[in-house]
């Protein structure tokens, strides 16, 4: 986040926020499990879907159900429409300038697979270098690491200090000019850390890097300005965004992607095929084989729909407020460690308890119908890092309330007396 829109965040305050009626909007919350009401805290890992999103699914299914781009016929149109529909609300989303830059995909994970087999595969050469951070997801890893045995390029790792922040220094010691791709998560899934990226792009495009910012678990908390920020590529998950699963955003400057071959072949990303050449299609359907997923971006729309109508900037007050409870009640338990203390972190609250497995807490908390995650996260070197088999980790997304961050530390309360 830039300082300004830190201050303009903070502007908002979170009493504003009506809280029972965003609570309302989603069905599956109004459930009890395990003879509990629902304490849904796992938000990092999917976020839970308003009526309005599942709606907009049941509307397509039920009414417009058709191909896209392909049929003349009344349904085809509609589905058409409604599919670019989508495209243009993600592009003022992400505040991008034209809606070809918007590639839909299955989720982070693919779009990060794309850029690095295409954009990868045709810029990157033996001996350059691609600068990740110690705290990415494996998505944001592995993808690098298999373009690097395929050209021989290297891949270099800023490191993290013990609040779990990248460490500025070593990034610009990291940062030279064999640095070509500079991949980073904009928020830790792990640790909850928001990494400065706009300076860290500024700085990667005065070595002549391009630079791909994972924003999967970002985009639900921060409003992001991919023109501001100046990125090249920035990837989302929507069903993180309260959208539907299977769908996914890759944001790319136009040039860029203009110049990048076809990641898959097939239907949609053709203009002329013979046994001899083909030629392909305009942006961003150049990038589109196949059938795309179109209920699912149409139900991407209906969730940024959703967002405008409560304001990000509320959004992210209410949960700053919540957050900021969780951290200060679990310090209450003895025993108890955060993992993840960055001065500018949001929605995740990572911690293991001394002389406990991080697992036990889930299945526990699981008994009094509260839903965290445990483990690596996906994460491994963060965990590495911290030399820790895992944590138990609660993400806090637009619905969640103080009284259930109660609900939570009294489970936890509760689950250590069983384990110690
Ligand atoms: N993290 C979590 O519980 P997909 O699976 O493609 O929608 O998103 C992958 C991904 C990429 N980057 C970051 C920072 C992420 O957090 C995730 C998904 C989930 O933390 C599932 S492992």
């Amino acid at each position: 986040m830039t300082p300004a829109e830190v201050s303009a965040a903070r502007a908002v305050d979170p009493q504003d926020f009506d809280i029972e009626r965003v609570r309302a909007d989603f069905p599956i919350l109004q459930q009890e499990v395990n003879g509990r009401p629902l304490v849904y805290l796992d938000n990092a890992a999917t976020t839970q879907k308003p009526a309005s999103v599942i709606e907009a699914l049941e509307r397509y299914y039920y009414l417009d159900n058709a191909n896209v781009h392909r049929g003349v016929h009344e349904l085809s149109e509609r589905a058409t429409i409604a599919f670019e529909a989508a495209r243009e609300k993600v592009r003022g989303f992400l505040h991008a300038d034209d809606a070809r830059e918007i590639v839909f995909v299955r989720g982070t994970t693919e779009a990060i697979n794309l850029v690095a087999q295409s954009y990868g595969r045709a810029n990157i050469n033996h001996g350059d270098e691609i600068l990740v951070t110690e705290m990415e997801h494996h998505s944001n890893i592995v993808p690098w690491q298999m373009l690097c045995e395929q050209t021989g390029a290297v891949l270099k790792v800023v490191p993290i200090n013990e609040r779990g922040e990248m460490i500025a220094k070593q990034f610009e010691k990291l940062l030279t000019e064999r640095t070509k791709i500079l991949a980073m998560t904009h928020v830790s899934n792990a640790l909850g850390t928001i990494n400065p990226v706009k300076s860290m792009i500024h700085r990667a495009h005065d070595v002549g890097a391009v630079v791909l910012v994972d924003g999967a678990q970002a985009v639900a908390h921060i409003q992001v300005d991919v023109r501001d920020l100046d990125c090249d590529f920035y990837a989302f998950s929507g069903h993180k965004l309260y959208g539907p699963t299977g769908i996914g955003v890759l944001y790319a400057k136009q040039n860029i992607l203009d110049a990048m071959p076809p990641y898959q072949g097939g239907g949609e990303m053709i203009e002329h095929v013979t046994f001899e050449k083909t030629t392909y299609n305009i942006l961003p359907y150049k990038f589109e084989a196949g059938t795309p997923n179109i209920a699912g971006a149409i139900g991407l729309g209906a969730s940024i729909d959703y967002l405008r109508t409560m304001g990000l900037g509320a959004i992210s007050a209410h949960e700053r407020s919540v957050l900021r409870y969780a951290m200060q009640r679990a310090q209450e338990i003895e025993g108890l460690r955060v993992i993840g203390t960055a001065e500018l972190k949001c929605s995740i609250l990572s911690f293991v308890v001394d002389g406990t497995h991080p697992a036990d807490f889930g299945t526990i908390l699981d008994q009094l119908g509260i839903a965290i995650r445990t483990g690596h996260h996906c994460a491994m070197p963060v965990m590495q890092h911290f030399a820790l088999p895992g944590t138990a980790r609660a993400s806090i997304g637009m619905y969640n309330t103080r009284e259930e961050i109660d609900e939570f530390i009294n489970g936890i309360v509760r689950a250590k007396s069983m384990l110690i």
